[in-house]
């Protein structure tokens, strides 16, 4: 109980001002955050994954070079999240040894395979474009550290979108095989990618508080409506269509509506029972273990540049 503190943090948030690591903060805020913020990282960090599969395998030394970037720069988001992370009191190993003891979250959709080079496409547009319209209004969440990543996050997701955009494109506009390669790609990821957004908002524990707090700015389902929007409109200069019929705007509520989701499957996913939860753990686990030399030896290094400098 701190008094003081309590009433300078309801002051900065009735400001819609910044939270920043040294001020006082309650309990539940700092848990919220470590919760989400280390979820986004090992998102970030998992969802390397399905398209690093691709990288050996791109059509060109042009596409090759553009993927490894984009798969770089996810792994700087991760470093970058958990970096925030850090400054709420949590270190890096208890995260990671979280993550790969399987104890923490990542987002659903990464546990989805990527079976042709279309799903490239269908990753950049659908999931970075879905990891856009939920980041841009977390640019200005509360805490000051994760508001700030997010700002980075989302100008190279904005790249990464239209790199996946653009894949799609020349797909759809090649040889029949490609067109139908693009057309499969998107089936397959437009449902997943709706569900990124997290459950309806009746079924969403932590949305209430979270938005009190200024974390989050607007409903998941709120969210979901809006992407459903974006995609409608692109889908049509891509010259594909997507899997679903019922999509429309809808006038009197000046909201997007889309058909229904399967959200067993969703709950399946996060229960650990997706089509490939289990190989994305594993390949984590070993690339953590394969990198404990590096940790040892760069602790090492720090040590004894430690004692040169006291001595
Ligand atoms: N997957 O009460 P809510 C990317 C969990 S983008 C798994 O609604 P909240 C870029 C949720 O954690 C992807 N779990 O929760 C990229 C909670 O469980 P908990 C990462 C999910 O927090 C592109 C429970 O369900 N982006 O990585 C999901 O208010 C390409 C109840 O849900 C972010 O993390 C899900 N889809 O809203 C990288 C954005 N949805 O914690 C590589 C930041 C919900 O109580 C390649 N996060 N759950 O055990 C957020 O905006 C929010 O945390 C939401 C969920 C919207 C994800």
């Amino acid at each position: 109980e701190d008094a003081a503190g309590q009433e300078n943090f309801d002051r900065i948030i009735a400001k819609d001002s910044r939270v920043e690591p040294k001020d006082w903060m309650p309990e539940a805020y700092r848990r919220s955050l470590v919760r989400q913020i280390s979820q986004h990282a090992h998102s970030e960090i998992i969802g390397m994954q399905p398209e690093a599969n691709w990288i050996t395998r791109a059509p060109s030394l042009k596409r090759k070079s553009i993927l490894m970037a984009k798969v770089q720069d996810e792994a700087g988001h991760g470093l970058y999240l958990y970096s925030a992370a850090e400054t709420l009191g949590t270190t890096r190993d208890e995260m990671m040894d979280a993550l790969v003891a399987g104890k923490a979250r990542y987002s659903s959709i990464f546990n989805y395979p990527t079976v042709t080079w279309a799903d490239m496409g269908a990753i950049g547009w659908m999931v970075d474009g879905a990891a856009i319209c939920n980041q841009v209004p977390l640019c200005r969440a509360s805490y000051g550290p994760y508001g700030r990543a997010m700002v980075r996050v989302c100008k190279e997701e904005s790249f990464h979108q239209r790199q996946g955009f653009e894949i799609l494109l020349e797909l759809a506009n090649g040889t029949p095989a490609q067109r139908a390669m693009a057309q499969d790609a998107v089936n397959r990821w437009y449902a997943p990618s709706l569900m990124m957004f997290g459950p309806p908002d009746d079924d969403s524990p932590n949305s209430k508080q979270s938005m009190a707090w200024n974390i989050k700015r607007f409903s998941n389902d709120e969210l979901r409506s809006r992407f459903v929007g974006m995609l409608a409109e692109q889908v049509k200069v891509l010259g594909l269509t997507l899997p679903d019929d019922e999509i429309r705007f809808n006038e009197d509520t000046k909201k997007w509506e889309h058909g229904p989701l399967d959200w067993e499957e969703f709950k399946e996913v996060l229960a650990g029972r997706g089509p490939c939860n289990a190989q994305r753990l594993e390949r984590r686990r070993s690339a953590h273990a394969d990198g404990a030399w590096v940790r040892e030896a760069a602790a090492a290094y720090a040590a004894k540049q430690a004692a040169k400098q006291s001595s």
